[in-house]
């Protein structure tokens, strides 16, 4: 049987780290290199290119789980199997140790071909049309009925694969019954407080025959049903399967807002601890609503959609108020729909993480901008001399790496810039070694991978590892150690314009250089006005470290470096 397992890769150091995306469908095909799933550490992200080519059989991980170099995380079917596996088999169970993975796999699979898993729901075609499904209640576990908690969608509803249609109620659980197809919802046949059994009726939807083929031959794993205990108070946040498109929210995110509502029931509680579905949990996560500071109406204090809702009206008509324990005033939110038409777009984690990270240097970092210019005619007549040389090393030699060089020599040279501050605010850190990270602009985001003892490297390593470390980022295969160890970086936007910007400090690091695009301008030489082409630079420091002064000598030398590449050779 040629199931193969694939493992976590080398993390480059990382211990462990975070699932934060699959990146296929159980049953979607995959060629070697396609990436199967996201990892991240507290530094980075990093693809996991599959090592083999066939049919992704099962994740053996989840979104958000931690995982270790060598953990097992999915089966893939390579081609040469003889077994068609049926995707619907892959139950949710979570991923046993590594260890016991192979002995497992060939039992999962005969069992995959045998028999279906009944633990999702059941989609019966209607006999009358083909184009119209009747949506049953998938085995609950159990003889005894169970109460319908809440509706998720009404009549009319688009409904993607996956999205939750109900909440069933036990005495011990609650039970998200995700949609089995993509359709619209014409008939809701089960109503809140009815009591059903396994195979009661739920709804129809109206889908089109693709819709049909598709949800039969995809996985399973978007389907299955998400159990929370209602009585363990350390229950993690429920596993629901997000919506391919998540419904535009009627209100902004209220991330930070504060409003003046009576304490909730809920305050001082964990939202995982607070008594509310699956589907309130992810209305409440579209709204950036913290669960706990809701009131739930519900019976036992359930925090009900409406709830939800209400929370978000007060919200908006309280304002903006002050953070909590911050004193920084905050920025009201608005609902800006009342303007025109608006799309909530979902941001990535590398988003997310950088938006946090700029937000924290910027409010712990006293920043000063210093801006010069460096003439280097001289330097890009000498690059371009290097583009034979380069094509025959296969090399690209651009103004930035002899930028890293000139940096690595002004630190050198003016140690401060390369401390960081101890954490109890009384020292210094000086690093004796010389990483410079470089910002990379990706499609998933700002990356920034570390060259690492700069120093000791010359152009042409530079430019090597320029190249390796931006297409790397770029396509999402930075491993975390190569994000590691930076002791200033340089954010280049001189390939795509502008006059000078103002880059936030990289914090712990202290200073962070800023570059624009070169322009020819005309020169005072002392007799004449010459053209020469300029570069604009603007450094950034944490003025906590570095005074003005060492500022000031630290970009003339770097101006001066750049502007005769002698010096760097010195
Ligand atoms: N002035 C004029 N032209 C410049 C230049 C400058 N300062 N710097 C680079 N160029 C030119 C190069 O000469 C090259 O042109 P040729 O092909 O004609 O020689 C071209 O721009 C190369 O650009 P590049 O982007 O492919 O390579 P790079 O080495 O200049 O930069 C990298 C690499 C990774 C720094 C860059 O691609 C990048 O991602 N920059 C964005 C950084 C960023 O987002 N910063 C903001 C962070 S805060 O939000």
């Amino acid at each position: 049987m040629a199931v193969e397992i694939v493992t976590v890769p080398d993390l480059g150091g990382a211990e462990s780290v975070d699932v934060i995306e699959l990146s296929l469908a159980q049953g979607d095909k995959v060629a070697i290199e396609d990436s199967l799933l996201v990892l991240e550490s507290d530094k980075a992200t990093m693809d996991v290119p599959s090592p083999h080519e066939g049919t992704l059989v099962k994740y053996l991980v989840a979104d958000g789980d931690t995982v270790k170099v060598g953990d097992a995380i999915a089966e893939i079917e390579t081609a040469d199997s003889a077994v068609a596996v049926d995707t619907e088999a892959a139950s949710a169970s979570a991923p046993a140790p590594a260890s016991e993975k192979s002995a497992e796999v060939e039992k999962e699979v005969e069992a995959a071909v045998a028999t279906k898993t009944v633990a999702e729901p059941v989609a019966e075609p209607v006999p009358e049309s083909s184009s119209e499904q009747l949506i049953l209640v998938p085995d609950i576990g159990s003889d005894n009925p169970v109460d319908v908690i809440e509706l998720s969608v009404a009549v009319g509803d688009q409904v993607e694969e996956g999205d939750t249609l109900l909440v069933l109620e036990s005495d011990k659980a609650t039970m998200d019954v995700p949609s089995s197809h993509s359709g619209i919802v014409i008939k809701i046949i089960a109503a809140e407080g009815d009591k059903l059994n396994t195979g009661s009726e739920v709804l129809v939807l109206e889908v089109s025959s693709l819709d049909i083929k598709s949800a039969d031959a995809k996985s399973s794993d978007t389907k299955s049903t998400s159990i929370e205990s209602t009585e363990a108070a350390q229950a993690p946040e429920p596993a629901i399967p997000a919506p391919a498109s998540a419904p535009a929210p009627k209100a902004a995110p209220l991330a930070q807002s504060q409003p003046a509502t009576a304490p909730a029931d809920n305050e001082g509680k964990a939202s995982s601890d607070v008594y509310a579905g699956p589907a309130v949990r992810l209305l409440a996560r579209e709204l950036g609503v913290s669960l706990e500071k809701v009131s739930g109406s519900g019976p036992r204090g359930r925090v009900q959609k409406d709830d939800v809702n209400d929370y978000v009206k007060s919200a908006l008509k309280a304002g903006p108020a002050s953070a909590a324990g911050t004193g920084i005033p905050l920025v009201p939110a608005v609902d800006f729909s009342q303007f025109g038409e608006i799309e909530t777009i979902a941001m990535s984690k590398i988003q997310k993480l950088t938006a946090a990270n700029m937000q924290r240097n910027w409010l712990n970092v006293p920043h000063v901008t210093h801006f010069d210019e460096a003439d280097i005619t001289d330097l890009e007549a000498f690059r371009k001399s290097l583009k034979d040389e380069g094509e025959k090393r296969g090399i690209k030699v651009t103004p930035v790496a002899f930028l890293i060089k000139g940096l690595a020599a002004a630190m050198q040279a003016h140690p401060e810039f390369n401390r960081s501050l101890a954490a109890d605010g009384e020292h210094f850190i000086q690093k004796r070694y010389c990483n410079i990270g470089m910002a990379v602009d990706t499609p998933r985001g700002l990356m920034v991978p570390v060259i690492k003892d700069a120093n000791e490297k010359g152009i042409w390593d530079i430019s090597a590892d320029i190249m390796a470390l931006a297409s790397s980022a770029r396509d999402g295969k930075l491993k975390p150690g190569d994000m590691q160890g930076g002791c200033f970086t340089v954010s280049s936007l001189g390939a795509i314009g502008g006059m000078g910007f103002t880059p936030i400090v990289n914090s712990p690091e202290v200073g962070i250089l800023g570059v624009s695009k070169s322009q020819m301008k005309p020169v005072w030489n002392g007799t004449e006005f010459v053209p020469r082409l300029m570069l604009p630079l603007c450094l950034s420091y944490d003025h906590r470290v570095i005074n003005g002064g060492d500022a000031g000598r630290f970009m003339t030398h770097l101006v001066k470096s750049l502007s005769d590449i002698r010096h760097l050779s010195l």
